[in-house]
């Protein structure tokens, strides 16, 4: 049985006020074309499908055409859940009805120990669980309205991790464990990498989930972090979002992951333990994180920084990826690419010209020392996806100079002096240049008197 994990295609993505939703299109018909050449079972999207709550009618008819795509033409089944960005209810709209069509949406916090069976054309049933984002709160308030009144008595959800612990527990008391398991969930597994592009789902690292219990699951499509990366173990693993959506990401290889379930074979079920009734809670203490005794390593090759903890639960987990799954990258070439270009303004006007790549979405720090009338115009010309300057250059310089009032005015005098040639293209004449300093003066004078 084959599936396609994806996540973070935040439909309708504005990024520096360009929107992102022709490169979306792009990176998504590359999905549907791998659904077909790797006769795919199943597509399975870990949330974050619109970039906000209430999304723009564009936003909207591309997921649908994608997904009648999917759905109705190719005849594979799409099973998702909600991110932080979506809004659970909204993009629930119709689940009901839309199983019917092979569209399967948990955005229901009571549901989430009713998973949906898919079985492959290689007859490969898998279960498939989704745990649709949630904050604690959400979480108190079911289990307070939860009948079981040991739940309700022993049951504390301070943060995140206690959350998503009490929703694994309710799926750990239905799971078989001979048959194969799959959770979809939008969290951020602890010791993670995370990129800038990312809506911190609390502040202070309050968000952060234990990956452990997350062990007994046969595969975990995760969603939340946009770099592709594994935690704990290879099968417990971020697709990483369909497109870099922020500089930051300018290294990061985006794609989806291809995942292949056989049967598990005797030896795997006979090695499986009793199952636990209940999964002890696992306090998450960021310092003790040391070593990377699983030694993960993301796919995009950026170095993942910490280990995650690992509990005396976990040793007895055999270490390496089961036999019966499989693990595939599947690349996303983008329309445009992100990237960052940094250099002198003639060099990069020239390097502009013969780049076949001159359409890409750019950052660009400029090294020159001295201003530059319209520096974003000038390169506009050969980068006409130019989004950001950084003038660096400048900055260096500025640093340089102690920050003490007589230098402060010469560098005010520098600034003007530049843009003065730049625009009259002759060089500041003597005359001028003294009643510049004259201005300058005046202006510190006027300002110091305001101030004191
Ligand atoms: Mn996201």
């Amino acid at each position: 049985m084959k599936f396609i994990h994806t996540s973070d295609w935040h439909i309708g993505r504005q990024f520096h006020n360009v929107s992102l939703l022709e490169d979306q299109r792009h990176v998504l018909e590359q999905i549907i074309q791998y659904i077909t050449s790797e006769q795919v079972d199943a597509l399975v999207i870990a949330g974050d499908i619109y970039d906000r709550s209430v999304p723009p009618a564009t936003a909207v008819t591309l997921l649908d055409e994608v997904l009648h795509k999917v759905c109705h033409e190719l005849k594979t089944p799409v099973i998702m859940i909600s991110g932080n960005h979506d809004s659970a209810d909204r993009l629930s709209f119709g689940a009901r009805q839309l199983k019917e069509a092979g569209l399967f949406i948990f955005g229901d916090i009571h549901k989430v120990k009713e998973p949906i069976q898919i079985t492959g054309k290689s007859g490969t049933a898998v279960n498939f669980f989704g745990i649709p984002y949630h904050d604690p709160e959400q979480i108190r308030q079911l289990v307070m309205e939860s009948n079981n009144q040991a739940d309700h008595d022993n049951t504390t959800i301070k943060n995140h991790n206690d959350a998503h612990n009490y929703l694994i527990n309710q799926i750990s008391d239905v799971i078989n464990d001979q048959e194969n398991n799959v959770l979809l969930s939008h969290c951020f597994v602890d010791g993670a990498e995370e990129s800038e592009s990312e809506r911190p789902l609390s502040v202070g690292g309050a968000d952060r989930v234990s990956y452990s219990p997350m062990l007994e699951f046969d595969y975990v499509a995760l969603g939340h972090l946009h770099s592709p990366q594994y935690r704990g173990k290879p099968h417990i693993r971020y697709s990483g979002s369909i497109l870099k959506y922020s500089f930051s990401e300018q290294h990061q290889k985006k794609g989806v992951t291809l995942v292949e379930v056989s049967e598990k074979s005797q030896t795997i079920k006979k090695q499986l333990k009793p199952k636990q009734t209940k999964i002890a809670k696992e306090p998450i203490i960021e310092d003790m994180f040391s070593d990377d005794l699983f030694a993960e390593s993301s796919i995009s090759e950026d170095t993942s920084s910490n280990a995650d903890n690992i509990s005396s639960n976990d040793a007895s987990q055999p270490q390496e990826q089961a036999s019966h799954i499989s693990i595939t990258s599947l690349p996303l070439r983008p329309l445009r690419d992100m990237r960052v270009l940094e250099g002198e303004m003639d060099d990069l006007l020239k390097n502009g010209e013969n780049d076949p790549d001159a359409q890409d979405y750019l950052m660009i720090r400029l090294t020159d020392t001295h201003a530059i009338l319209d520096a974003m115009g000038k390169l506009r010309e050969v980068y006409p996806n130019v989004l950001h300057l950084e003038k660096p250059g400048i900055m260096a310089v500025g640093e340089k100079k102690a920050l003490n009032r007589e230098k402060l005015k010469r560098s005010e005098l520098d600034m003007f002096q530049d843009f003065f040639s730049q625009v009259s293209g002759n060089p500041i004449s003597e005359d001028q240049n003294q009643a510049l300093k004259k201005i300058i003066t005046q202006l510190h004078n006027a300002e110091r008197e305001t101030k004191a």
